[in-house]
């Protein structure tokens, strides 16, 4: 007897349905896209064709894993907890102990309910993750402008009339801080309706290629343009602000140091197709800028990123629709917040501030190899592999060799696991339950979707039981953490007035809510306490609900509602942060300064994902390979063949070349996520390629985020056999 099930792909962020055939073993015979799911319809991409290849990979570990010395001992999983607990207790201060928090969590259950008790537990702040290798410039914007770092305002993509896109390539990443499934289709349906589409990006990607317009732009100079944009609205009197804002003056006041002409040179953008772009966005029924991990992950990240929503802002875009708009998700709760601070906190070594409760990635390694008090010792990874990811990763493949102690949450022995002491394999996909909790709140269309576990757990604890056992073992308490949270989260509910449940009994409640597991329990309790919810009064929505709608719901087209998001102290759009105003000088110090000849980006292929799709056989090879994209006029000017030597403050690479006119002279890009020589991942290893990030430089960064610097790394290019002088 075969079996049809459906599922949300959990692989990116655009949350596809999937419908899956399983035969009597459970093992999956087909994927296809949802048709019957209202936000994807039917969309997948080659890597969601291959979860049932990914979720059966031999190479997976079934068992926890234990290292003595160099061996690996397959171990039941109360003797994993035992050698954590044991790690945990050599510990002798809680400050020596580190987190470091991978993409992944971004789109499990697990991640998104467990990983702030288990922070908590563990009583330390030296919190790592992704984001700051990633999005946390735009964190840093949005919580400075609207008050909430996840006051994160999306392109009403199938709305606008005008998209200008920056540092964003979704016809490979499907799109990302802009949860929309079929982002291809949707950006062609913007043009089939007479829209306009124009991508800023130093290469001509195939979404680059889609468009109608597409801008060379150099490397790490999105803010320059930005601004010169900026200029050019105040300049030609076509600011039309949609809200009363504070700090309008001091835009206009430093937007007036660059001027189109004065930002060309820097950007490689013609002044006049500036002046173009302003008088379009401008002009434009209405229009969205949109920009994404190109623009992030660069040494002036956060102002691109305050930059873009100061542009929704002055064309009157937004929170209109058509405009870039402030989704609203199903499971929203409750967030009155102080208001928006970084740099509570400093880290120990090189006095880098906190943001949104973490540290920069970039200086995990100064943390674990700087003695000191308060020096990492302990390190608990989950769903990540820095060694890969992190700016000069391999400087942490030898810091990891000194702690004490490291305990791993992770489906693969990998570049990072094979440094730890332990490490607890979450189960298979079909074994797990999936809602996007963090995900949804960035989708172009309001829409919720569960999908329960589709395959029993066999014994093994789901990822959910793994973190909260760990959080258990690290605070030393006893009970269900599940009860706890829900009784915590019902006690502030009920004596907050408007929730819905204003005074009502704790117990009662508790005992209504629906669920076969804690996590289900909490999910059922965040529908219901949502802004759609049977007790919020709003609506009818609760896990239920969504059980009974296997393909997922349609909450409506974005509406309005900056109020409702809106945070600051001053109730108003924070125009002009006093520190993004600060970091204009450290822009205006550089504008003169003459660019390096080549600089590094990175890429994204539609068939990969960061370090850990490469050994699925299906989606590695052809053109996804680890090639140095360069243009030819580069490779004859630099007598190049076949492979060259890239050089970078921090390391040298020897790579395959792949010269292209789809990339700009001056830069070359290599992906990330490759340098799998020597895996235990049999395919993986048959396909190494080499890490992007031996190449990047952890001593720089994006000032007020600490976010690492992935585009715009100087290098130098050189055929190989020659013999350089150091
Ligand atoms: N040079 C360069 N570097 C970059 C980037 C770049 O553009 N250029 N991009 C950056 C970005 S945007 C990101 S997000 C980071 C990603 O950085 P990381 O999150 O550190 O790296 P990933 O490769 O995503 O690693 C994910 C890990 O999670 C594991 N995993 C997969 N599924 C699960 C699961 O369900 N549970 C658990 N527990 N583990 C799981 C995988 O085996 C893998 O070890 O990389 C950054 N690094
Ligand atoms: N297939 C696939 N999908 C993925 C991932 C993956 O690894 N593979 N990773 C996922 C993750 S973790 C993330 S964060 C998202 C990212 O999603 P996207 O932001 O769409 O990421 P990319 O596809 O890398 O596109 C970034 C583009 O920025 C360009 N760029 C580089 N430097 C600059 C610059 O200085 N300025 C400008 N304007 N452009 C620049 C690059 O050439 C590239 O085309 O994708 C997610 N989806
Ligand atoms: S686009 Fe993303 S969510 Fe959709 S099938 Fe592909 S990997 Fe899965
Ligand atoms: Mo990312």
């Amino acid at each position: 007897m075969t079996s049809t099930v459906h599922r949300t792909c959990p692989l990116c962020e655009a949350v596809c349905g999937l419908t899956l055939t399983l035969d009597e073993g459970g093992h999956v015979t087909s994927v296809r896209g949802d048709k019957d799911d209202p936000f994807s319809k039917g969309f997948i991409c080659p890597k969601g064709a291959s979860l049932g290849r990914l979720d059966e990979d031999p190479d997976r570990l079934r068992k926890p894993l234990i290292r003595e010395g160099d061996l690996w001992r397959e171990v039941g999983w109360d003797e994993a907890f035992a050698a954590v607990k044991a790690g945990l207790d050599r510990v002798a201060d809680r400050k020596s102990i580190a987190v470091y928090l991978g993409n992944p969590n971004a789109h499990s259950m697990a991640g998104a309910l467990y990983g702030a008790p288990l922070i908590k537990a563990l009583g330390t702040r030296n919190v790592f993750s992704a984001s700051t290798a990633d999005q946390m410039p735009k964190h840093v914007a949005s919580g400075l402008m609207f008050g909430h770092p996840l006051a994160i305002p999306v392109p009403d993509l199938d709305r606008t009339d005008y998209l200008l896109m920056l540092g964003a390539n979704p016809l490979e990443s499907n799109g990302s801080l802009c949860t929309a499934p079929d982002f291809p289709g949707r950006l062609r349906a913007l043009r089939g309706r007479g829209g306009r589409l124009v991508v800023v990006d130093p290469r001509r990607t195939r979404t680059a290629a889609l468009a109608d317009e597409h801008v060379f732009v150099r490397p790490g100079t999105d803010a320059y343009l930005l601004f010169g944009i900026v200029h050019t609205l105040f300049a030609e009197d076509l600011v039309t602000p949609s809200h009363q804002v504070n700090g309008l003056a001091e835009v206009r006041e430093a937007a007036k140091h660059f001027p189109p002409e004065s930002v060309s040179h820097r950007t490689g953008v013609a002044a006049e197709v500036i002046v173009r772009l302003a008088r379009e966005l401008a002009g434009a029924r209405t229009a969205a800028v949109y920009a994404r991990i190109g623009t992030c992950t660069a040494e002036f990240g956060t102002l691109a990123q305050w930059l873009v929503d100061v542009l929704n802002v002055l064309t009157g875009n937004l929170d209109r629709p058509g405009g870039a708009m402030f989704p609203k998700p199903a499971t929203e709760f409750g967030a009155r917040r102080r208001p928006y601070a970084v740099g509570r906190w400093k880290s120990r070594v090189r006095g880098l501030p906190e943001a949104n409760g973490e540290l920069p990635v970039a200086t995990l390694a100064d943390e674990i190899e700087t003695p000191g008090e308060g020096q990492v010792k302990f390190l608990l990874t989950i769903a990540g592999n820095p060694v890969l990811s992190a700016p000069h990763g391999d400087r942490l493949d030898a810091a990891f060799e000194g702690l004490d102690f490291m305990v791993s949450v992770d489906p693969y022995l990998n570049e990072t696991t094979k440094h730890a002491n332990v490490i607890l394999p979450p189960p298979r996909v079909l074994q797990s339950g999936h809602y996007d909790f963090a995900l949804l709140g960035f989708a172009v269309r309001n829409y919720t979707r569960y999908s329960p576990p589709l395959l029993p757990l066999d014994g093994q604890p789901s990822e959910a039981q793994i973190l909260a056992r760990l959080a258990m073992i690290a605070s030393g308490l006893e009970g269900d953490l599940d009860a706890f949270v829900i009784d915590e989260m019902l006690r502030k509910a009920a004596e907050t007035p408007g929730s819905g449940i204003e005074g009502r009994d704790i117990a009662e409640l508790h005992d209504a809510l629906e669920g076969e597991t804690g996590s289900e329990r909490r999910l059922d309790l965040m529908l219901r306490l949502g802004p759609y919810g049977e007790w919020a009064g709003k609506g009818d929505l609760s896990l239920r609900k969504l059980l009974d709608h296997p393909h997922g719901l349609d909450l409506g087209a974005l509406e309005p509602r900056l109020d409702e998001v809106l945070k600051t102290a001053s109730g108003l759009i924070e125009l002009a942060p006093p520190q993004l105003i600060e970091d204009v000088e450290r822009l205006r110090g550089r504008l003169a300064e003459e660019p390096p000849e080549i600089v590094l980006i990175g890429r994204r292929h539609l068939r990969s994902n960061n370090s850990w799709l490469h050994n699925v056989g299906p989606l590695v090879g052809g053109s996804n390979t680890c090639t140095l994209q360069i243009n030819p006029a580069d490779v004859a000017r630099l007598g190049l063949g076949g492979e060259a030597v890239v050089r970078s403050a921090k390391g040298q690479l020897t790579v395959p070349l792949e010269p292209t006119d789809t990339i700009m002279p001056g830069v070359v890009s290599l992906p990330h996520g490759w340098g799998h020589a020597g895996s235990p991942q049999s395919v993986a290893a048959e396909h190494a390629g080499v890490s992007a990030n031996v190449l990047t430089d952890e001593s720089t960064i994006d000032v007020p985020s600490g976010n690492a610097v992935f585009n715009g790394v100087p290098v130098t290019i050189s055929p190989t056999g020659v013999i350089t002088a150091h």
